[in-house]
């Protein structure tokens, strides 16, 4: 199995503690951009190359892997609790992504085209209300995203929390969050790919 990408981007870091909680071995390649385009046409990293098949969209693939391997304690069978995890996946993949891009783009990656203030704060605001309201729907679990079993939704948000924690800006205490992040920390996955990004 080889994944193309960066073992520092914050999506195929996604892919490979995902491989870590499965317990799978792959090739990681920092391919060149024609290499990526080649395969996958938004030029975006992490791709996938399993058994001649290309896969890319990072949370589709940690779907896939589960699948694969039959871990339904990480993507559970039962279309309801499976729905549960996807939602919350979905959710990163959409509404809190485009919360933080801006402010990111800014604070981070200094982006010349996102140079704006009243832009920046808008989105560090909806960013740090997203981020309560994952707090609140920890406060209700008590224990994981989705409920009282770790899932892939725990690993694609823990990676959005240290996206959220390393980005120079004003956050609220948010207590529940804190606890899961500590729960996240005593995980081989999150200890290896958790907090390495490139900010
Ligand atoms: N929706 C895509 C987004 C992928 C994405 O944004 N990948 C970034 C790295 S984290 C990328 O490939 N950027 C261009 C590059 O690194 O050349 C996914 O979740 O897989």
């Amino acid at each position: 199995m080889i994944i193309l990408g960066k073992s520092t981007s914050i999506n195929v870091r996604k892919v490979l503690w995902t491989c870590v909680e499965i317990g799978l071995q792959y090739q990681l390649e920092p391919s060149s951009g024609t290499d990526v385009q080649q395969r996958n046409p938004n030029a975006m990293v992490p791709v996938l190359i399993d058994d001649g098949h290309v896969l890319w969209e990072s949370n589709t693939i940690c779907r896939y892997l589960a699948g694969k391997h039959g871990r339904h304690d990480l993507l559970p069978a039962a279309p309801m609790a499976r729905a549960q995890v996807e939602k919350w996946m979905d959710w990163q993949a959409t509404e809190l992504n485009s919360a933080w891009r801006y402010a990111f783009l800014a604070l981070v990656r200094r982006s010349e085209t996102h140079a704006d203030p009243a832009a920046v704060n808008a989105s560090i605001q909806q960013w740090n209300r997203l981020m309560a309201l994952l707090d609140a729907q920890l406060a209700q679990t008590g224990a994981w995203v989705a409920g009282d079993i770790f899932t892939l939704a725990d690993i694609v948000l823990g990676l959005s929390f240290n996206r959220w924690t390393s980005t120079p800006m004003a956050r609220p205490q948010l207590p529940s969050l804190a606890a899961w992040a500590a729960r996240l920390g005593e995980r081989a996955g999150w200890l290896q790919h958790g907090a390495n990004g490139t900010p």
